[in-house]
């Protein structure tokens, strides 16, 4: 177990990082290799972020394994072993683990310190910083490196403290949530929630699945990697790498220009089949076709495909309807290890909350609409998170920029950022990973906007020392504007409720949560704004 051994000044940093998942790993690592006096905190009781805090069973990586990695170290990206394709949590959490053991970041980690309020003085041009711990820190720069999915949607379902059983949420799921041959009621069927039903589904005595949106999920096809293959991409990595920095999506596949509709539909039938056999629902949207993500008619070829791959896989039809979406496929893809065979299962049942809501939660079940009591002695919920606005506006005494304005405040109307990782009013703050950065594989989004950001405080510091760096509001409001437009032109995010447009929980005005012009197009902005002498940001 890490601790903590910060020697150096802890209470007046030049930076401090909250969150240590792959965002605040990397941004401490650059700082440090600065020389500045930096500390990274987090919650949690170890590195990891949003991989630490998952622990439901079935959780692993929709992004392939030599991918979902640091590129900045390029010896590690040879040597480190990863045996199949995905990961599974403990290997990104030991991964992580080897990368700060490897740069000697241990001593600036702080865990089990949770960020309890924050404070921008504009007389000492400094944030002042309250942790749980009782730490009054003073740091020039701050670092909010706290995830998309750090504040968990829990509904409220009538009676939901009734329930005597074991209630949690997908995310708080720890080794006290033994589901094994117990009654277990699953809300939710988006990637946490499909993938924990088709983990637990051999191993309880009844699973009860409440679906109110049907999902499409694409096999992920978890295999092993051969020592053949692994030499064929250590060959090429940086290849590969710059590839994917190349690429609109960054998921690693061809992405081809074909589009949907210009092919037979026997072509069409075979690329999606192809794709379908490789696995993945991010290679199924971006690399069979270009434009199966942004046009309908495209769009409804894909999901009549998998329509009919719903219905080929579960036995009983009535069961197939239910979990058959009729919606386009817009949200986040979902990837999944055998998810609509449950459904065969003796043991498993689908529950339609779209045709019977629940009703109530009782002490020992759910009553949904048709008066059905469904038993239960554990229910999960896989409903998701307030994602990207949530945990800025969670922080329990407040994150405070000029004037004491809030994010609560500030983003009343709408998430509001300039490049996803500025917004205006919070001087000196900026986000790793946060609301409207790039959308796609957040390894190569997080160092895009790691390396920019070290690069512009480098910059400046040399320059000019300590300065105070802020977005403009016109330059905050452009970006809403683009972020906005791209999502209407490039994607069909907006036709489905989900958490990509911030409309899957009531934590405020929903909007567009994502850059989707593509990490190249994104990539290029960011070299744009540093050459045009950080167009957007005043610095002074
Ligand atoms: P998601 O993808 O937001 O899925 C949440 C699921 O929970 C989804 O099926 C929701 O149905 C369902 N939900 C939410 N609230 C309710 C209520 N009140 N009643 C019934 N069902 C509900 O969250 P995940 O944790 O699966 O994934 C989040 C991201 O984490 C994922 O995309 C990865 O990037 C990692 P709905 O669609 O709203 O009808």
């Amino acid at each position: 177990m890490p601790f903590s051994n910060v020697s150096r000044d802890s209470t007046s940093l030049d930076a401090l990082v909250v969150g240590a998942g792959f965002g605040g790993i990397y941004q401490l690592y650059t700082l440090v290799q600065l020389g500045f006096n930096v500390k990274c905190i987090d919650k949690a009781g170890g590195a990891g972020g949003v991989w630490y805090r998952n622990n439901y069973p079935g959780v692993m990586t929709d992004t392939e394994s030599f991918l979902y990695r640091y590129s900045f170290d390029k010896e590690d990206l040879v040597t480190y072993p990863w045996p199949n394709n995905y990961l599974t949590r403990d290997e990104v959490l030991k991964y992580l683990t080897h990368v700060i053991k490897k740069h000697h970041l241990w001593s600036y980690l702080q865990f089990s310190t949770e960020l309890i309020c924050a404070k921008w003085s504009d007389t000492t041009r400094k944030w002042h910083v309250e942790t749980s711990n009782g730490d009054s820190i003073s740091t020039t720069y701050l670092f909010t490196a706290m995830g998309l999915h750090g504040k968990q949607n829990w509904p409220e379902f009538p009676g939901l403290d009734t329930f005597q059983g074991t209630i949690t949420h997908t995310e708080s799921w720890n080794v006290d949530h033994e589901a094994r041959g117990k009654r277990v009621g699953i809300i939710g069927c988006g990637s946490s929630g499909v993938q924990v039903s088709g983990a637990i589904a051999p191993v309880v005595a009844e699973l009860r699945c409440f679906i109110r949106s049907p999902q499409y999920s694409v096999p992920s096809r978890l295999r092993a990697i051969s020592s053949l293959e692994r030499t064929r991409i250590n060959q090429r990595y940086g290849e590969i790498i710059q590839e994917q920095v190349s690429s609109r999506q960054g998921h690693g596949y061809p992405e081809p220009s074909t589009r949907t509709m210009s092919v037979s539909s026997e072509e069409r039938r075979r690329v999606f089949e192809e794709l379908w056999q490789q696995g993945n629902g991010f290679r199924f949207l971006y690399g069979g076709f270009s434009d199966l993500a942004s046009d309908i008619e495209a769009s409804e070829q894909g999901c009549q495909f998998l329509r009919d791959k719903i219905k080929a896989a579960v036995v009983d039809p009535a069961t197939a309807a239910l979990l058959t979406p009729q919606e386009l496929f817009s949200r986040r893809p979902v990837c999944d290890r055998g998810y609509y065979e449950i459904f065969n299962r003796g043991n498993v049942v689908a529950v339609d909350l779209k045709k019977t809501p629940i009703v109530s939660f009782e002490k020992d079940g759910i009553i949904t609409s048709d008066s059905v009591f469904h038993p239960l002695d554990m229910i999960v919920l896989a409903t998701g998170f307030e994602s990207g606005t949530g945990p800025y506006k969670s922080v329990r005494g407040g994150i405070h920029g000029r004037g004491g304005r809030r994010f609560d405040q500030h983003w009343e109307n709408g998430v509001a950022t300039y490049l996803g990782m500025f917004v205006s009013s919070f001087p000196n703050l900026f986000m790793v990973n946060g609301p409207q950065g790039s959308f796609g594989d957040a390894p190569r989004n997080i160092e895009s906007e790691v390396d920019f950001l070290t690069a512009m405080i480098k910059a400046v510091q040399r320059e000019r020392g300590d300065c105070v760096i802020e977005c403009t509001p016109e330059a905050e409001a452009e970006w809403g504007l683009l972020c906005n437009k791209l999502a209407a032109s490039e994607t069909l995010v907006m036709k489905t409720k989900s958490w990509l447009t911030g409309a899957n929980a009531s934590n405020g005005s929903p909007s567009i949560m994502f850059y989707f012009g593509g990490l190249n197009s994104y990539r290029a902005i960011l070299c744009d704004v540093a050459m045009d002498d950080y167009r957007g940001l005043t610095i002074g």
